[in-house]
Parts: C-alpha cells; sequence; structure tokens
C-alpha cells in the first residue's frame, strides 16, 4: 500500500481530549475540576519530560484531591538549558515547586504539607500515625533500590546481597499492605499510596530491565498496582518501561545491569519489542489507542521530522508509511534508507509526555514493523549521561 497524505491520515483521528477539565493528562497547564479559573490558588512547577518522581508525587495528590492548579513546565538539567527565569524564582533548580497563593514552597514533602494544610489531607495526612513509619519504609525501599541499581558491585557476591537487601525490604512492604484488607496501604486510598507511587513505579521498570527482576511477583505489591491503575488519575501520571528505563541513568548517575540471561531477555523486549505483554500495565487497552497515537504525531509532525537526523524528505514519507500501518493494518514499504531514521523515533517516544502507555505501544509497534521492512539499522544510542536528545526547546510548537 501507498503511504497515505497527511490530509487522509488527519481524517482518520477523531481523538480529542480536554486537557483542563478531562481526566488526569501531561499535556494539560491550567488544571479546573469544574472550578472557574479565578479559584486557582495553586501553581506547580514541574519538569517537561514528566520524569521526575518527587514532581509525580504532588502531581498525584492534586489530581487526586481535584484542587484547581496551574502547570509551568521546567527543564531538568539532564537534558537542556534550565529557564532563567525558574533560576530566579528558585535558585538551586530543583523541582518541583509550587506557588499557593503566591507563597512559594519547595521540597515535595513540605509541599505536601502547605497543601494539606491549606486543602485538607487525601486520607490519613502526611503526619499522621499510620502514615508516618510508611514514609520511612519507602525511604528504606528506595535507598535499597539505590544501592542494588546505581552502583556497581565489586563483586558477584555484593550483587547477590544488594538483591537481598531489597527484597528483604519489598517483604516489608508485602507485609506492610497485607496488614489492611484492601489493596492500599492503609484501608482507604491514602498520602501513603501517593508517597510510595513514583520510586515503585521506577523500580518496576528499572529492575525488571537492568536486573531481570520483576517487582509484580510479589503479590501485595501485583494487587496494589492493579488498584492504582484503576484509577483515572495515577493512569494520567504512569509511565512506561521504555521511558524510565533510558531516563533514569542521568538523573540517578547511572544504572548497572547484571548481565543474567532473564536481564538479556527483558531488555531486548523493552527495546525492540514486543511492547505488548511486558507487565508495565496491566488494564485493558482502550478502543481509541491508535487514534490518540495519530493525534500527538500529527499536532508535533513538523517538529518531529525536523529533529530526526534523517533526510526530511524521506523521514516525511516513512513516517507516513508507519502511520499508515498503524492505521489501516497494511503493510507499507518505506523509503530505502529510512529505518534508522524510524527507530530514532520509536527509541525517544515519551510516555505520559507523549501519550498514554497503550498509544505509545501502538505507535512503537508501527514504527518497528515499518523500519523491518528496510532493513535492521539502528537509530543513534540513546545516550546515557543526559538526555539533551530530548531537549524540550526542539519542541516548542511553532
Ligand atoms: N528532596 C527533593 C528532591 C527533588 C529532586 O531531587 N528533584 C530533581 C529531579 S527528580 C531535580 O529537580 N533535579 C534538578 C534537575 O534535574 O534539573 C524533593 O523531595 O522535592
Amino acid at each position: 500500500m501507498a503511504p497515505l497524505s497527511w490530509t487522509e491520515l488527519e481524517a482518520l483521528t477523531d481523538f480529542q481530549i480536554d486537557t483542563v477539565n478531562g481526566p488526569t493528562n501531561a499535556q494539560a497547564r491550567l488544571r479546573l475540576f469544574g472550578h472557574s479559573e479565578s479559584d486557582v490558588r495553586v501553581t506547580l512547577y514541574r519538569d517537561n519530560h514528566a520524569w521526575c518522581p518527587y514532581c509525580q508525587k504532588v502531581w498525584l495528590w492534586l489530581e487526586e484531591k481535584q484542587i484547581p492548579y496551574r502547570i509551568e513546565k521546567v527543564t531538568m538539567f539532564c537534558y537542556g538549558e534550565k529557564e532563567s527565569w525558574y533560576k530566579r524564582k528558585v535558585p538551586s533548580g530543583m523541582l518541583p515547586a509550587l506557588e499557593l497563593d503566591g507563597r512559594l514552597i519547595t521540597e515535595s514533602d513540605d509541599i505536601l504539607l502547605a497543601l494539606e494544610r491549606a486543602f485538607g489531607p487525601l486520607g490519613q495526612g502526611m503526619g499522621s500515625p499510620a502514615v508516618l513509619p510508611l514514609r520511612r519504609l519507602e525511604r528504606l525501599l528506595f535507598r535499597a533500590w539505590c544501592n542494588w541499581l546505581c552502583y556497581p558491585a565489586s563483586s558477584p557476591r555484593q550483587e547477590q546481597r544488594n538483591r537481598e537487601i531489597f527484597t528483604e525490604t519489598v517483604d516489608k512492604v508485602e507485609y506492610a499492605l497485607a496488614s489492611t484488607p484492601g489493596p492500599y496501604f492503609l484501608e482507604e486510598f491514602s498520602t501513603a499510596d501517593v508517597v510510595f507511587t513514583p520510586y515503585v513505579e521506577r523500580m518496576l521498570a528499572s529492575l525488571y530491565y537492568y536486573k531481570g527482576y520483576s517487582l509484580k511477583d510479589n503479590p501485595r505489591l501485583a494487587a496494589w498496582f492493579e488498584a492504582m491503575e484503576s484509577r483515572p488519575t495515577y493512569r494520567g501520571t504512569q509511565s512506561d518501561f521504555h521511558t524510565h528505563v533510558h531516563d533514569l541513568p542521568p538523573q540517578m548517575g547511572g544504572c548497572w545491569e547484571n548481565g543474567e540471561p532473564q536481564m538479556l531477555q527483558n531488555k531486548a523486549q523493552v527495546d525492540q519489542g514486543p511492547w505488548f505483554g511486558l507487565p508495565d500495565v496491566n488494564y485493558p487497552e482502550p478502543e481509541n489507542s491508535r487514534q490518540e497515537a495519530l493525534y500527538y504525531v500529527l499536532r508535533h509532525r513538523a517538529n518531529i521530522v525536523r529533529v530526526n537526523p534523517a533526510d526530511d524528505r524521506l523521514f516525511d514519507e516513512a513516517l507516513r508509511c508507519a502511520l499508515t500501518t498503524l492505521m489501516t493494518g497494511e503493510v507499507c514499504a518505506p523509503p530505502t534508507g529510512s529505518d534508522a531514521a524510524l527507530r530514532y523515533l520509536r527509541d525517544r517516544i515519551n510516555v505520559p509526555r507523549d501519550m498514554s502507555i497503550y498509544a505509545a505501544k501502538r505507535l512503537r509497534e508501527a514504527l518497528e514493523k515499518t523500519a523491518a521492512l528496510a532493513g535492521d539499522g539502528q537509530g543513534t544510542p540513546i545516550p546515557f549521561k543526559h538526555r539533551r536528545d530530548q531537549d524540550p526547546a526542539n519542541f516548542v510548537r511553532r
């Protein structure tokens, strides 16, 4: 089949999203939840790519409580130049920051405490006797994860010991989850679940890819993930394995593979597919995931083509081939020499920054299927020490 034109492709999606009053989404600059703009007392400063875990914590809290707020997006050091207006506001450049009634607050825990004072807690609050030990447990798990993942082990024995310390801490988390009847940390969904969310999500992705270990093999955590995924708020902030495993190394200062057969198999699947079947998402695929993927590519197509290292005309045609396959299921052979360019894009789709998890899987699948018709050329490797290939300055809509 010949590639469809951009106009023909435009006719194939009716995807729409109300970023302001609709479900949680990464694209919004304003969230009202049915309120009027004059009700907004809060501005959240978070990173452009939705990679910052501490921002996710505050983001999820605001969405759960349905507090009207504005969003200002800021560049992280690892992917570009920090905005000077932000450095004047927060000289360290650290994220998140939040303005509440004009007062600036940094440090995610202090932000949550201030939000609780202004709007009431989410279930049991940050300082409640039930939540405090869970916050400590979350930090314990975080440290065990860092020690295993982010430093090279001096010997196989050390690697084994780091793994054991992590899994022993996971057992404590399993015990905490088992001590209430429901799937959440406390009887009802609460701040405690919000506090665990960002890093547990990153642990699931990174350990699967770098260590061949699946956190979902732990039954209580598996049930917790499932319960979290039943919440539209969490779905809107949820990332996928591919995004996390490649955004974490520069943020964490490195991630160390163990080279075991299971790890190598997991790594290959996350990077090259098939992306369906990965344990990064469990809820059923929405019917419109292809339309969603097409909608976002169309929105940014000029920048996507411009940023791609390949010749613009060659890549324009190759991309239309992949989108034709995405929408029709028909084979559409791309121009010779476009395989690496298609895989360059395949490797740079970010969830949830660009689209939701299933839309990204569909798009990666179509790009890979199309690239495979042209050859096995790979895109420029994803850098490990920085992500300037993701500089948001390239994606300002012109
Ligand atoms: N303790 C701080 C940690 C915040 C933090 O580490 N933020 C990182 C991103 S995850 C950051 O802003 N780094 C600067 C940058 O990457 O630009 C908090 O809880 O808010």
